[in-house]
């Protein structure tokens, strides 16, 4: 089935995630942050929507780019790595583009990486000419050669790609790192970023023109008041009139102060951080007149 044939009228969207693994977990809490809320159903393949007319599909999240291509879900969370994978296959093979990242989710976070054995010096590369790359991600490893003007052999491997060089059937890998202990494990060093990924909130290219589309729009605008308020802080406190200047130097970063009716001369003060705020920043504040400072973490917001 292809989106582009006359693709059912549908009145619910469909969301597919992952089943297990790591994005599971964080993707279904990102949602139910959004107001949704499901009833499994007996196979926990897919989930009622109940809050609202949006189901869950719950598969591997290999599946999720063609399940969105072949138009039975409307969006997927899934790593980027793997959304990009699949475009570049596909545009390897002449198909067009059939799905996007619409919105980047601020989890999973990890980097498409090169390794080479620890002894190698890397200069560079120039340097992976003639060797043999072992790799699951064979679309974005071939692009990036291509990129780099680079000749190698693509080994592809479904798993288990970081015991290739020792096993002698690759010279170096291309592989996911998040905190590099796997790679230590195994005598290799990550030397060159093929690509910076995180979970990001995938869908058709063209979007749905249905009931569907409202429901999209919505979900868009939920999902941007959780995720852009992830980091940010409501910051209170006290302080006198004459130490307001400075204190709005030290926060400069932050949204103008607001004043809030006070007592006496000493005033009460609150702005919105974009990011967390370290003790140091706040005894740095405490130093220069800041008084009974409170950090109040945003859960939600409307735009
Ligand atoms: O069963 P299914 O096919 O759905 O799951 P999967 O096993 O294919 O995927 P899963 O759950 O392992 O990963 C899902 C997504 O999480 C990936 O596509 C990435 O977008 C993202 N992600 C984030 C990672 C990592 N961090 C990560 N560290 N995916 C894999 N890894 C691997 C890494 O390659 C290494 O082998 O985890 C191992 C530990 O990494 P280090 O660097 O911390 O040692
Ligand atoms: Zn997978």
């Amino acid at each position: 089935m292809s989106a582009s044939k006359a693709a059912p009228v549908r009145d619910r969207l469909r969301i597919a995630i992952q089943k297990n693994g790591r994005l599971a977990e964080p993707a279904r809490n990102l949602l139910a942050a959004c107001g949704l809320s499901w009833r499994e159903s007996r196979d926990k393949l897919f989930c009622y929507g109940e809050s609202l007319p949006v189901d869950l599909l719950l598969v591997r999240d290999d599946d999720i780019p063609g399940l969105i291509a072949d138009g039975v879900c409307d969006l997927g969370i899934v790593g980027r790595n793997e959304l990009d994978e699949q475009d570049a296959a596909r545009r390897q093979r002449g198909l067009p583009s059939a799905f996007q990242a619409l919105r980047a989710l601020g989890f999973g976070q990890c980097s498409l990486m090169l390794a080479v054995p620890e002894e190698w010096e890397w200069q560079g590369p120039a340097q992976a000419a003639g060797t043999r790359i072992a790799t699951s991600y064979p679309a974005l490893l071939t692009q990036w050669l291509q990129q780099q003007g680079v000749q190698a052999e693509v080994v592809e491997l479904s798993g288990s790609v970081e015991i290739a060089p020792r096993l002698g059937t690759a010279d170096l890998i291309c592989d996911l790192v998040s905190s590099g202990a796997t790679l230590r494990a195994n005598q290799l060093k990550p030397v060159q970023t093929v690509l910076d990924s995180e979970a990001v909130l995938a869908g058709a290219v063209l979007a749905p023109d249905d009931a569907r589309a409202g429901l999209l729009s919505m979900l868009l605008r939920r999902l941007d008041g959780v995720v852009q308020q992830q980091d940010r802080k409501l910051l209170m406190f006290r302080a006198e009139e004459n130490r307001v200047a400075a204190l709005a130097q030290l926060l400069a970063d932050a949204e103008p102060l607001v004043r809030l009716p006070g007592e006496g001369d000493v005033l009460q003060l609150q702005t919105m951080c974009p990011g967390p705020l370290s003790w140091q920043r706040m005894e740095e504040l405490e130093r220069a007149g800041a008084q009974g400072l409170m950090v109040l973490s945003v859960e939600r917001s409307l735009a």
